[in-house]
């Protein structure tokens, strides 16, 4: 008789844990699932590419520039059209918000839902061709306007947040999100094609030994950021940083510890995007026992203005994100 490999014939897919998850709402309409559905579909079609882009040659150049002045590589386009598509035909949303779009876009009348959809389909881009970790990140609202969906919809504060998370494209391929109550994490399982619960309640450490931003800058930072940084190699703290926000926020995650991109001399609202990038990783990590804050005022209470503003960013270990809140105080900036 041939020995199985050990198969979790019980395992707790992504579909289970949604499905399960709106049965403890009965009034649900299951809206919410069809849209994460969407999402799972999209973050595993990106997977494939993004594993495959050096054979498939989904390298270089789509030979266009997005909103952000940036070379559109081909797998940036991929992923915002496998986005677009998967969250359109799920009949869940009505807007959406995405870097690689100047402005909204607006899902056909007869496929309309009650979600708006705010999202970086390929965030890190930059590290496609080094194969260095890259992500999507998204953040779900209900809309809020009467009549057809306008831009009002997606210019929410984070802390209306319905859902929220990212997906990671590392060694393995990850999806890390919370629906307000806490926050999990599902690895991908190619032999079954399903994310399977991994990382069930994943809670950050009130404080870390790890702090993580670009130093090349070190000449533009305000006198806070200088502060803490001097006190962190004082204090032999480990430095690291990847580049690819995805990436260096999951591993703050895991390790506790802090994460920032601040504004700069040349930055002041530093770089970073409020809708699709800083919201909805501040989301996760505050559902994590976090903090996230821009220094003076928590990220989530922002008010947005523009679909496509930045905001400073200084998020992670609840301990590490006050110190620097203070030293903002301390500095009266
Ligand atoms: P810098 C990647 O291009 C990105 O948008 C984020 O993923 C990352 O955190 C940041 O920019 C890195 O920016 O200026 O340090 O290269």
């Amino acid at each position: 008789m041939t020995t199985q490999t050990a198969i979790d014939t019980n395992c707790i897919t992504l579909t289970r844990f949604i499905l399960n998850e709106q049965r403890k709402h009965p009034h649900a309409t299951g809206e919410l699932t069809m849209l994460m559905m969407g999402i799972q579909t999209a973050v595993k079609s990106i997977s494939n590419a993004v594993r495959k882009a050096g054979i498939a040659s989904l390298y270089g150049l789509a030979g266009s520039v997005n909103v952000q002045g940036e070379d559109v590589k081909k797998l940036d386009v991929l992923s915002n059209d496998l986005f677009i598509n998967m969250l359109s035909s799920s009949y869940s949303t009505c807007l959406m918000v995405s870097e690689e779009n100047k402005t909204v876009i607006e899902v056909d009348k007869e496929r309309h839902g009650k979600y708006v959809v705010c999202f970086d389909p390929l965030d890190g881009s930059s590290n496609i061709d080094c194969l260095v970790s890259i992500g999507s990140i998204f953040g779900i609202y209900r809309k809020t306007s009467e009549g057809d969906p306008t831009e009002a919809d997606v210019l929410q504060p984070g802390n209306q947040m319905v859902a929220g998370g990212y997906a990671l494209y590392g060694s393995a391929t990850m999806m890390v999100f919370s629906t307000g109550n806490g926050v999990n994490g599902f690895m991908l399982d190619p032999s079954i094609g399903e994310f399977v619960l991994t990382d069930p309640n994943m809670r950050i450490k009130e404080k870390g030994k790890i702090y993580s931003l670009n130093e090349g800058y070190a000449n533009m930072w305000d006198p806070a950021v200088a502060e803490y940084v001097q006190n962190k190699k004082a204090q032999k703290a480990g430095a690291r940083y990847i580049g690819s926000m995805v990436a260096d926020v999951h591993r703050t995650i895991k390790y506790g510890g802090i994460f920032m991109y601040p504004a700069t001399a040349d930055s002041p609202k530093g770089k970073l995007r409020l809708l699709y990038e800083c919201n909805p990783m501040s989301f996760v990590v505050e559902q994590a026992g976090g903090k996230a804050s821009t220094g003076k005022m928590p990220i989530l209470d922002i008010q947005p203005t523009e679909i496509h503003q930045r905001t400073p960013v200084i998020l992670g270990s609840p301990a590490d994100v006050q110190e620097m809140i203070d030293l903002y105080k301390k500095h009266n900036l």
